[in-house]
């Protein structure tokens, strides 16, 4: 933060601070000032401090400011789309058996490689405006339909382009344990073992800022996840796991040992499984977009996750197969309807908990030092955040204590 910066003032705004472990921190009449990319102050109008220099005003008009959404798991980077596959799921082939038939994610990984860059980075862009437009300003993005040195790197320089070129923070993550790529059919370790390798040369390119494998029985392990793992680690990077989505693999212990940020998905997530997440501080990552797509019928344990404090996050999970969905506030909407979170619960896991799940300590609440990510509703409370579903309310974000001008798809 400059402490010379010029001092901007936010007001005529109805603030949902989430300042407190609950409750929404609703402050009627509030008023913000931010220096630079920061906030320095949150509070009612009538207490702001007297004298101020302020530079800049804006004024809001009454909307409603909540911090900048934090979308902490989508694959945003790919080639093609899955609209045939899913013809094929209404008539009841299920996701695993169109995976065993070479379908599903390696169908992807072959669109990806065939893709031109400009394909991929326009395509990416515009999934991106999208969800700012839903109140996004920081996104994880996921490598993992590239499969191979050259394609995962390209998949990771999108990403990273993305960051550099639009209002927006990315974080991007190596999620090349994702499928076995048909070069490597049949050799699945040896697969890991080139995995391994070229992890360190994607880090030192600077293009990689956690490890996540996919720990399932279509695709890797608990002893090769472990093995990718042990390699980020050397390496100083944090993990995540794709962990229990379809069956209960251990992979939630197995990631917790590991101190990872998050574990994703959890539909059968075990009692040890939670037990080793409290232990370790992971957050669950819950993604409704995935459930309702594949029409799962086994619940993540909320109760039980909620009982041992895990905190529980929400995001998109955008993605071609599981779940093609742009819409961060439609996630809100199915994290209660589906998953019988709160309103509250709901947002909380898109902002404050989304931040834990990257491990990203500055942002996810309006509070004095936290990152200036906003965003500006035309709503009146925020229970209706996660109220409405393809209502598309009025939102402007602010990055960096900047308004994100609106740009065109
Ligand atoms: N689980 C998912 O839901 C996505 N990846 C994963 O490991 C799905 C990816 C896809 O089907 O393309
Ligand atoms: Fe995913």
């Amino acid at each position: 933060m400059s402490a010379s910066a010029p001092l901007t003032l936010w007001h005529r705004a109805r603030l949902v601070t989430l300042a407190s472990p609950q409750g929404w921190g609703l402050i009627d009449q509030g008023a913000l000032l931010t220096r630079g990319e920061h906030i320095e102050w949150v509070g009612a109008e009538a207490d702001l401090p007297a004298g101020l220099e302020v530079a800049q005003c804006h004024d809001l008009g009454g909307a409603l400011l909540t911090p900048g959404l934090i979308d902490a798991h989508t694959h945003l980077v790919y080639g093609g789309d899955r609209a045939r596959e899913f013809e094929l799921r209404l008539q009841g082939a299920s996701y695993e058996e169109i995976a065993q038939a070479g379908g599903g994610i390696v169908s992807t990984v072959a669109a990806t490689r065939a893709a031109s860059d400009e394909h991929l980075w326009q395509s990416a862009r515009h999934r991106a405006l999208a969800l700012m437009a839903e109140g996004v300003t920081t996104l994880e993005v996921k490598s993992g339909y590239g499969l191979s040195a050259e394609h995962e790197a390209r998949c990771l320089r999108v990403a990273r382009r993305l960051g550099a070129e639009l209002p927006l923070t990315v974080r991007t993550t190596c999620l090349s344990a994702h499928a076995l790529p048909p070069e490597f059919a049949g050799r699945a370790d040896d697969y890991i073992d080139a995995v391994c390798a070229w992890l360190p040369a994607l880090q030192a390119e600077g293009l990689v800022d956690a490890v996540d494998a996919f720990c399932e029985r279509i695709a890797f392990s608990p002893a090769q996840t472990q093995r990718v793992f042990e390699v980020a680690r050397g390496l100083g990077l944090p993990v995540k796991l794709h962990a229990e989505q379809l069956s209960d693999q251990g992979g939630a212990a197995l990631a917790a040992s590991f101190g990872a940020l998050s574990c994703d998905h959890l539909e059968y997530l075990s009692e040890a499984g939670i037990a080793a997440m409290a232990q370790a501080g992971t957050v669950a990552m819950l993604l409704p977009g995935a459930y309702y797509f594949l029409r799962e019928s086994k619940l993540p344990p909320i109760a039980a996750l909620r009982a041992a404090g895990v905190p529980i996050a929400i995001a998109t999970d955008h993605n071609p197969g599981s779940s093609p969905t742009l819409s961060p506030l439609l996630m809100l909407n199915m994290a209660c309807t589906l998953f019988h979170l709160t309103p509250e619960e709901a947002l909380r896991g898109m902002t404050q908990h989304a931040a834990q799940a990257l491990g990203l300590a500055d942002r996810g609440q309006l509070l004095a030092g936290q990152r200036a990510d906003l965003a500006v509703w035309g709503l009146h409370h925020p229970n209706e955040l996660a109220y409405g579903f393809g209502q598309r309310p009025a939102c402007r974000v602010v990055h960096a204590g900047r308004w994100a001008a609106p740009l065109s798809p």
